[in-house]
């Protein structure tokens, strides 16, 4: 890439020419955010020519294309992840050093969009940036939210939320295209009148909201294709009644204006737990309707009425059940607008939407009451009706006289709309995230659909951006592998393996170790600027960083570091090895328990703080408001990743791949990818413990487990547990985490004790920490180790993902017959 617009001299000169047009400064008078908006922009200056182009030649390709619908999508800050994909980091490097500018200084100028929760949403950015790299025509579809995932503050011990109004000073990297919106509708009433001998459905009196695409290109690394993540922000069509504004009713006004923006106002924080809230399902049809009416928009383009052809042409992917009102809003489009029959829809439709379910966890399996799926959509209602009329008569031949089976299977059932069954019955193809996710589906969660449709089930192990989450958050890695092997694993991850040999090459061993310490510095003046805490480099780094979840077991991590505490506090003569336990998590507002596990960690590390023998050994960090740029300073800074689901409930985890790829080792239970990372790397480069999953499952549906006996006979547990509610952790209200030991003791609302195994996998954990603790100490075997997680990598490459999901899912061609 040596064009004229990358030399150093005019990356220089437009960066000025910037600053003088848009604010009238020079560079000496200009602050970092007037700096990175001039410098982003020169960046969008290229992109959009190579986007204007790349559209130009696709506008009439007759290839296939794929729509990924999301409700989330986390794609974290883009500047420097799009001038990687330029190709153009040298040259904007020295660009910005002649100026006298660093990255550190402008890139925090940069607001984080953070348009999703967590894994799923980080899956579909990861996802976007290698469907472009490989050249595969694809459009992602959100909604443009206003307010992204909630800013958490930690304030008197406790995590406190507060928006994230991240659009304040504009978004450089999204460009409004108000010419492609539409409209979409709620509520009303469905009317049916004749037409040329066949009855037309339609509704009047609905709410119609206005749904305004914003486009933000997604770059291929080294590639010509710029795809569309498209953004939809709702809007009133109505606009302000001008009638009523003058007559002095500036209320009523605006109300129809309200109505309308709020259901692209904020995202919800929910994790792994449906709630049923009205917006959500307006949210969700929202998404999909809008993004299906342009999608039919285009093929007519491309090929008129020709809709037989739709399955060849166009892929609908519905990422977790949220957009699954995909399936009937389909079969609205094409009946009610386009005129076709109930049987050619469906035979459509069918072969045109697949489905990737992201969790199996009960409560985060999405049921509408009917009622409100009714009400709000009335004619998406009637279509749903239909359907699950035909699909229970096909049921019943398959499986007569079976009621409850069929119960369990219908899309409509006991007053609720069942969206997994929605999406199972009538997508394709139906994919887990990992194997061992894959094979619970088929056996578990979708048994009974696994049984009529076994060659509907597959899996695609997840996989993470190696360039976002190696190459440009940690280029000192990056630098050292391309002088060690080539720079031919930026294009082909698996040849990473070509550094298993230096394992035995001391200096490379030693420049490894170099540059993680260097990377646990950068780390420590960051949290230190950010939080005013200090950090000793010499401990080992030992990260937890996820969404706080019960069943993720952040509550393994703190209890195992407070019978540490107890440890050093009974013995003055103790050899621990030295380590600072670091934590990033959200909790959902709404999740009490999540929060009290907040609490918990708060005052061990408060306890441990006041304790100066304790302290010498043990720091307790909390990463305040942990998003993706907080993951890309921490993770490579990281020596000991830890995944500690119950096994059978993660459903793959990306984090453990992030982590991985930057030479941490794990320790975690044989859960999600960790089984196929613990495959890649070998049992002797990683630390696994706990329950298996069948075990966890046999376990639970015996209901034989009870963690009391555990808690009479293990002390030390005992003595943690009893200080949770002694007074030691909280001396004026030692009641506080009450609920917490109970719960764990004895459950409650009839949820059995413990239902996560926090105590029964407690003592393999502890043993597994302990080989960790002897491990380290023997640093070039511990760096062997290392080298060897990251070497072995490559498979979780989401280029990988990608290219698994086209040939067994997508088979979209490649634009321009390139890579894929
Ligand atoms: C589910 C729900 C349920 C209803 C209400 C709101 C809400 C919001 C988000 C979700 C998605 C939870 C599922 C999720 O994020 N799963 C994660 O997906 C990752 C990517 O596949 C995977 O690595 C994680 O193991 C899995 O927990």
């Amino acid at each position: 890439m040596t064009s004229k617009s990358f030399d150093k001299e005019s990356i220089k000169q437009s960066i000025l020419g910037k600053l003088q047009r848009y604010n009238g400064k020079t560079l000496e008078e200009a602050n970092n955010q007037q700096i990175y908006n001039a410098v982003a922009s020169t960046v969008r200056d290229q992109i959009m020519q190579r986007w204007v182009k790349y559209r130009e030649s696709d506008r009439d390709d007759k290839g296939k294309r794929l729509y990924y619908l999301s409700i989330e999508f986390l794609i974290g800050r883009s500047l420097y992840n799009n001038v990687l994909n330029l190709c153009a980091t040298r040259e904007y490097t020295q660009a910005l050093t002649e100026l006298g500018i660093s990255w550190e200084e402008i890139i925090p100028s940069e607001p984080e969009p953070g348009l999703g929760n967590g894994g799923l949403g980080r899956l579909a950015a990861c996802f976007m940036d290698s469907l472009a790299t490989l050249n595969l025509p694809a459009m992602g579809s959100t909604i443009r939210y206003e307010y992204g995932l909630f800013r958490q503050k930690l304030t008197d011990g406790q995590q406190v939320e507060l928006p994230d109004d991240w659009l304040s000073n504009g978004n450089v990297w999204e460009m409004p295209a108000a010419d492609e919106s539409v409209d979409v509708c709620f509520e009303g009433n469905v009317v049916t009148r004749q037409e040329g001998g066949r009855i037309v459905f339609s509704v009047e009196g609905g709410r119609i909201v206005e749904a305004v695409p914003y486009d933000m290109p997604v770059v291929g690394h080294e590639a010509d294709t710029v795809n569309s993540l498209r953004l939809w922000r709702a809007r009133s069509r109505t606009a302000m009644d001008f009638g009523t504004f003058s007559s002095g009713d500036y209320r009523n006004a605006s109300i129809e204006q309200e109505l309308a923006s709020i259901i692209s106002k904020v995202l919800y924080p929910e994790d792994n737990h449906h709630e049923g809230k009205t917006l959500r399902l307006c949210q969700q049809y929202f998404l999909v309707s809008a993004t299906l009416q342009y999608a039919l928009k285009d093929f007519k383009r491309r090929f008129g009425d020709q809709f037989h052809l739709l399955p060849e042409k166009v892929v609908f992917h519905i990422n977790d059940t949220h957009p699954a009102l995909a399936i009937p809003e389909l079969m609205r489009l094409l009946m009610d607008q386009e005129g076709l029959g109930w049987d050619e829809a469906q035979q459509i439709t069918m072969r045109c939407v697949a489905y990737t379910n992201h969790t199996v966890m009960q409560e985060a399996l999405e049921r509408w009451p009917q009622e409100l799926v009714r009400r709000q959509l009335p004619r998406i209602y009637m279509i749903l009706e239909e359907m699950n009329r035909r699909l229970c008569e096909m049921l019943w031949h398959k499986f007569p006289g079976q009621w409850e089976r069929i119960g369990r299977m219908a899309i409509l059932a006991y007053d609720q709309v069942h969206m997994a069954n929605l999406c199972v019955a009538w997508s394709y193809c139906v994919n887990g995230v990992s194997r061992l996710h894959g094979d619970i589906l088929k056996k578990d969660t979708f048994h009974d659909y696994a049984l009529i449709y076994p060659q509907k089930f597959t899996y695609v192990t997840n996989g993470i951006s190696h360039r976002r989450w190696l190459m440009a958050c940690n280029p000192g890695l990056a630098e050292l592998i391309s002088g060690a092997i080539g720079t031919a694993w930026q294009h082909d991850p698996s040849l990473l393996e070509g550094l298993l040999p230096y394992r035995d090459d001391a200096a490379f061993r030693a420049e490894f170790l170099k540059v993680k310490q260097h990377n646990k510095e950068n780390f420590a003046q960051w949290i230190k600027a950010r939080q005013g805490i200090a950090l000793d480099t010499d401990t080992m780094f030992d990260v937890q960083v996820k969404r706080l979840h019960e069943y993720k077991r952040q509550m393994l991590n703190a209890l195992h570091i407070h019978v540490l505490y107890n440890r050093i506090v009974d013995d003055l003569n103790i050899d621990l090895l030295p380590r600072t336990f670091v934590f990033g998590a959200k909790a959902s507002p709404g999740y009490a328990k999540a929060k009290m596990i907040i609490r918990y960690i708060l005052a061990l590390s408060r306890l441990i703080d006041r304790h100066p023998r304790a302290r010498q050994l043990l720091k307790i960090l909390f990463v305040e408001n942990y998003n993706v740029s907080a993951a890309e300073m921490l993770i490579p800074a990281a020596e000991l990743s830890e995944q500690l689901s119950t096994a059978g409930k993660e459903a793959s985890g990306t984090g453990n791949m992030k982590f991985m790829m930057n030479g941490a080792l794990t320790m975690g239970t044989l859960d999600g990818a960790n089984v196929e990372i613990s495959e890649q790397v070998g049992m002797d480069n990683i630390y696994i413990f706990g329950m298996r999953a069948d075990k966890v499952s046999t376990l639970y549906q015996d209901g034989s487990y009870s963690p009391i006996g555990i808690y009479e006979q293990n002390a030390e547990i005992r003595r943690a547990l009893t200080q949770m509610i002694d007074g030691t952790l909280f001396p004026d209200n030692p009641a506080l985490l009450q609920s917490l030991y109970h719960d764990l003791l004895f459950g409650s609302w009839g949820a059995p004790a413990d239902p996560y195994f926090v105590l029964k996998d407690f003592g393999s954990y502890s043993m597994a920490q302990r080989r960790v603790d002897s491990d380290y100490r023997h640093n070039e075997q511990w760096l062997r180790k290392a080298i060897t997680n990251t070497a072995m990598s490559g498979l979780f490459s989401s280029d990988r993902s990608i290219a698994d999901y086209n040939r067994d899912i997508w088979k979209l061609r490649p634009i321009g017959g390139k890579r894929a």
